[in-house]
């Protein structure tokens, strides 16, 4: 049993987009011709409010990419990006979605962001991701998407403490800092996170 996430693959995210992701669509021919290799396929999207608290247009005097403590962390600002409903928020239009069994919206409460398809920031509140996936008996989940530093990440980190093997397909994801991005796959790896290409599966 071979299953694929797919997180956020969605315009917002695109080249063009309102928190673009360099090089992100070249990912969706790479997640189309993959999908046939796997049993059990899902989907995540960003979903916020207008009002989310990660927006910098939501904070008096604040910009996008500036950092603020929230909850007693670190938040960084983001462009105003996947506002439910609107264009930014729907998948790449060349997204194959035929064979996705379900999707799993996050980051809908205005007050806490959400970058893992299994819990908020704060691992408060589930998505049901992880009992869904334990209910279709899923093990082994490879992940793709973007961005790969962030929502892909914390994801793969997610999956990991719900007892998931994950392994991250390279060539089908793409990180927003290109350039932290090779010391961040070698922590990544100390995790327990595997990292392989789609030629390997
Ligand atoms: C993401 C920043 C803010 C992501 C989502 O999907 O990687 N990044 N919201
Ligand atoms: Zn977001």
């Amino acid at each position: 049993m071979q299953t694929l996430v797919i997180a956020d693959v969605q315009n917002d995210f695109m080249p063009g987009g309102a928190l673009k992701v360099p090089f992100g669509d070249e990912i969706v021919g790479v997640i189309n011709t993959i999908q046939d290799r796997f049993d059990l396929i899902v989907a995540t999207q960003d979903w916020h409010p207008k009002d989310h608290v990660s927006f910098a247009s939501n904070h008096r005097g604040k910009k996008p990419f500036d950092k603020i403590e929230l909850y007693g962390e670190d938040q960084v600002l983001w462009p105003d990006h996947c506002v439910q409903g609107t264009p930014g928020a729907m998948f790449h239009p060349d997204l194959n979605t035929i064979g996705v069994s379900a999707i799993f919206r996050k980051g809908m409460n205005p007050e806490v962001d959400s970058y893992s398809g299994f819990y908020d920031n704060r691992h408060m509140v589930s998505t049901g991701l992880s009992g869904y996936l334990k209910e279709k008996g899923a093990h082994d989940i490879y992940f793709c998407g973007l961005a790969a530093d962030i929502c892909v990440l914390y994801t793969m980190l997610d999956a990991l403490r719900e007892g998931f093997s994950a392994t991250l397909i390279e060539d089908a994801s793409r990180p927003l800092d290109i350039s932290s991005f090779g010391n961040l796959k070698r922590e990544i790896m100390e995790k327990g996170l595997k990292i392989i290409n789609s030629w390997d599966l």
